[in-house]
């Protein structure tokens, strides 16, 4: 596996604008915290219907005769806390036989799936760190105690294994307790009648995923990387505006990048917020021009022309550093330094795919420049007809119906973003779509949610609803089926199994850009 957006660039020199940070700051939410009780003890076992093959079934023991089991050397039990959690977990341990004549030494595992409870740790060797992995090894001297874990895990489970008490005692547990966190209720949320169970239980689970996702910042996984990045922003804002409509964390985030440019203009691809802001040191080339449509979706959602003002000169120079890599035909050239992310699989050429977003980005620069009154408004949306001039006249193929990458490559994700774009519209876009769908489809070797939330979008703006529909029901009714109960950052459909970091322990199985069926359905179905 490539470990492609691994990128070292300590060298870079950010600027920190301190007067926007402080406004990041006064943005910051509160946090509700909700306790929340386990729903039953149960048992890993092979399930062939669930993800990676492992499921659970009721233990012997009822949750409410929980502290009648005890623990010795080897012996566990594991909590079904019933749905997704994103908190800290505690619950008292008592001795219960002689004298304690040795330390508890527990092991606490805490996963968002049955299938991570299955996985060895040990056998972990991929390219991500393994301190994602969820597990605590913990001694008490003396019971008893109420352990309570300082750290904020992601889960549904715990399993809690005594490694070993000693022959004349066992360890007894009761009271176990998450207090879930999150900047937003998702007890007000109502689910709308869609006459459709199974969209109406996407449409739960896609508003679950992003309220678990909605904490300081808009995380892109509670689990992993528990970090603000801007290409989930984008989604997640979108989701936010049809659901809870929280336009405060929406803003803080925007403080937060505009807050730590690079001095080049280059917007990072994520930023870490503890112990203060940091920016890292990572561009993904699309992630970066996202800002503006982050912006430009907030103003569409909720006008706020100062905000626009404020934050525009921050999307201005990401975009002349964006058009500093146009060419004098209107063509993106694309650097492998600054790779344009589209998808976490490498199995298709996304050159296309770049210019396309530009494009889509680049139109809703224009409108901001003019909005804001800016003198070159209209060089902006020169270049932007000379982009979509180079596209529809050098990369669409007209025998084939087409957009072409280079190396002659005809992939969907090209077709889509150009759709996405506007760079077809109407009758001809709904042409291409249908093209797409006639010869590149069923969508293969595309490994997540947020490649299959712009194949589902591309379908819709083309006017192909039925289609559109049936793929998001197909691909996040699929993920229900095998068991989830947020959805996860990484699918392929036909490898259930599949990592970008070569193991699916340390995949987030609640990640902010799947949450994206709830916007669709908003946009499109209501
Ligand atoms: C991963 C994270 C994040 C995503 C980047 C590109 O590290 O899952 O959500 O935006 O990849």
């Amino acid at each position: 596996m490539a470990e492609f957006n691994v990128q070292i660039n300590q060298d870079v020199v950010f600027n920190h604008d301190e007067a926007l940070l402080a406004k990041a700051e006064a943005n910051t939410p509160a946090i509700h915290k909700t306790p929340v009780v386990p729903a039953a003890i149960v048992e890993l076992a092979p399930d062939a219907t669930k993800q990676d093959g492992w499921g659970t079934v009721p233990a012997a023991t009822p949750i409410a005769e929980l502290d009648t089991i005890g623990l010795t050397r080897g012996k566990s039990l594991i909590l079904d806390f019933g749905d997704h959690q994103v908190g800290t977990f505690s619950v008292d341990i008592e001795s219960v036989g002689s004298p304690m004549d040795a330390p508890l030494y527990l092991k606490l595992s805490f996963a968002e799936i049955p299938a991570e409870l299955a996985a060895d740790p040990a056998d972990y060797d991929g390219w991500l760190s393994k301190s994602w992995i969820q597990d605590e090894y913990v001694h008490l001297d003396v019971l008893p105690a109420r352990l309570e874990l300082p750290r904020r895990y992601s889960f549904r489970y715990v399993r809690i294994e005594a490694v070993d008490t000693s022959l004349k005692w066992a360890a007894h547990f009761s009271n176990p307790l998450v207090m879930a966190e999150s900047a937003v209720d998702m007890g007000a949320l109502t689910v709308p009648e869609l006459g459709d169970p199974e969209l109406e239980a996407i449409y739960r689970v896609s508003a679950k995923t992003l309220a678990d996702c909605m904490q300081e910042v808009f995380e892109d996984g509670p689990k992993r990387d528990r970090r603000l990045w801007l290409g989930d922003l984008r989604l997640q804002a979108l989701a936010n505006y049809a659901t809870f409509d929280n336009v405060e964390l929406v803003k803080r985030c925007l403080y937060l990048f505009a807050g730590m440019t690079a001095e080049d203009g280059r917007i990072s691809a994520n930023v870490f917020t503890k112990p203060e802001p940091v920016p890292d040191d990572t561009f993904l080339f699309e992630y970066s021009l996202f800002f503006t449509s982050v912006l430009s979706d907030l103003h569409a959602a909720h006008p706020d022309l100062d905000l626009v003002r404020e934050l525009y000169p921050v999307a201005k120079k990401q975009m002349d550093y964006t058009l500093g890599m146009v060419d004098a035909d209107g063509r993106l050239v694309t650097s492998d330094a600054y790779p344009v992310f589209v998808d976490w699989s490498h199995e298709f050429n996304k050159d296309t795919c770049g210019q396309a977003e530009t494009i889509y980005v680049l139109r809703q620069f224009v409108e901001l420049a003019r909005l804001v009154g800016d003198a070159d408004a209209d060089a902006y949306a020169a270049r932007l007809e000379q982009m979509v001039a180079y596209a529809r006249e050098q990369l669409f193929v007209a025998e084939r119906g087409l957009f072409v990458t280079t190396g002659e490559e005809f992939n969907i994700a090209s077709q889509v973003w150009m759709v996405l774009a506007h760079v077809l519209e109407g009758d001809e876009a709904r042409a291409l779509m249908e093209r797409a769908a006639a010869e590149l489809f069923p969508v293969r070797g595309i490994a997540t949610p947020y490649m299959y939330h712009h194949v589902v979008e591309a379908l819709f703006e083309a006017g192909l609803a039925g289609e559109a529909t049936s793929l998001m029901k197909s691909y996040w009714g699929k993920m229900i089926a095998l068991g989830a109960d947020t959805f996860w950052e990484a699918f392929d459909p036909d490898k259930p199994d599949f990592s970008p970091y070569g193991s699916p322990i340390v995949n987030s199985y609640c990640h902010a850009w799947s949450c994206t069926p709830v916007y669709l359905i908003h946009k499109y179905l209501l």
